[in-house]
């Protein structure tokens, strides 16, 4: 499929400011370019505009954002594209996701979340210690109560719980945590990587999608890596996934043909070195379309 770059410089959700200049710093880091070098069909359609004023603030801005930001992913993918929104905070996940969504259910496929991260992002208003909306967007997604006129009026298809899958994770609050267990949300925490790697736990997630026939979104969120390699982000949490873990779940991504959708998100230049995070992350995305060391199979290692 070709693949759609969209920037969403939006920062409203986060307390951090810097992270609307993450789309630039991807575009500088040469994003296309290593997407096309790979042989993909690749279009930058700069950069979303949301129906909202500049300093517009709090839940009305991000409203507009989901919106615009939901019927460009429908478009996309309606195009039979691949399309790859930059962000911004995670609250742009809203409007990704809930595209995704309206364009699989049309089609009556499983829509399958993915979403790298060291946070649960499944806090509601009531919940959430900080208020920021980037750590919200699972909880609407998935019709948790408290957030009216986030979404358009009418019917919405809910994401349901149990195809999201949080993998990475290591920061979660107490409140949000009651609810990711009461929901029954998939997850691969950094206690499960360490013990067993992020293959086998991978893998699982990838067999339920591909049996169900499933779209799948992946939704990273740069603080899902160690911030020994990616710095540029404003709530970096210790003992992330390291730069070999991270490639070998774009690989394995990759190989599994599944993924339809992406978000890579919370980049801030601002907070970055040198562009040192960007290059990290331009890597990443590479890998997961496609780029290899050599041009063969994943070796099937028997055991002995
Ligand atoms: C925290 C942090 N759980 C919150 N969340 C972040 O503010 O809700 N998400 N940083 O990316
Ligand atoms: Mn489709
Ligand atoms: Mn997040
Ligand atoms: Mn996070």
């Amino acid at each position: 499929a070709r693949i759609e770059l969209m920037g969403a410089p939006i920062e409203v959700g986060a307390s951090e400011p810097g992270a609307l200049m993450g789309p630039a710093a991807l575009r500088t880091a040469g994003l296309a370019r290593a997407l096309a070098d790979l042989g993909h069909a690749v279009g930058d359609l700069g950069d979303v505009v949301p129906g909202c004023a500049p300093d517009a603030r709090g839940l009305p801005a991000v409203a507009a954002w989901t919106r615009v930001l939901s019927a460009r992913v429908g478009e996309s993918l309606a195009r039979g594209a691949l399309p790859v929104v930059t962000g911004g905070d995670h609250s742009l996940s809203l409007g990704t996701v809930d595209g995704a969504l309206r364009h699989c259910a049309g089609g009556g496929r499983p829509l399958y979340v993915l979403w790298l991260d060291a946070h649960a992002d499944f806090n509601t208003p009531e919940t959430s210690p900080s208020g920021n909306i980037h750590g919200m967007p699972l909880a609407a997604l998935c019709g948790e109560p408290g957030f009216d006129g986030l979404f358009p009026d009418g019917p919405r298809p809910r994401l349901d719980p149990s195809r999201l899958h949080l993998f990475g994770l290591r920061s979660i609050d107490a409140g949000e945590r009651a609810l990711v267990t009461a929901r029954r949300v998939g997850v691969t925490d950094m206690r499960a990587i360490d013990e067993f790697g992020v293959v086998a736990p991978l893998r699982r997630v990838l067999e339920r999608v591909a049996a169900a026939g499933g779209h799948l979104h992946v939704s990273l969120d740069i603080d899902f890596l160690d911030p020994g390699i990616a710095p540029g982000v404003g709530t970096t949490v210790p003992g992330g996934a390291t730069f070999r873990e991270a490639h070998l779940i774009m690989e394995m991504l990759h190989d599994s043909g599944l993924v339809g959708s992406l978000d890579v998100v919370e980049l801030n230049p601002f907070l970055d070195e040198r562009g040192r995070s960007a290059r990290v992350l331009v890597e990443l995305v590479a890998s997961l379309f496609g780029r290899r060391i050599l041009d063969r199979p994943t070796p099937v290692i028997e055991a002995v």
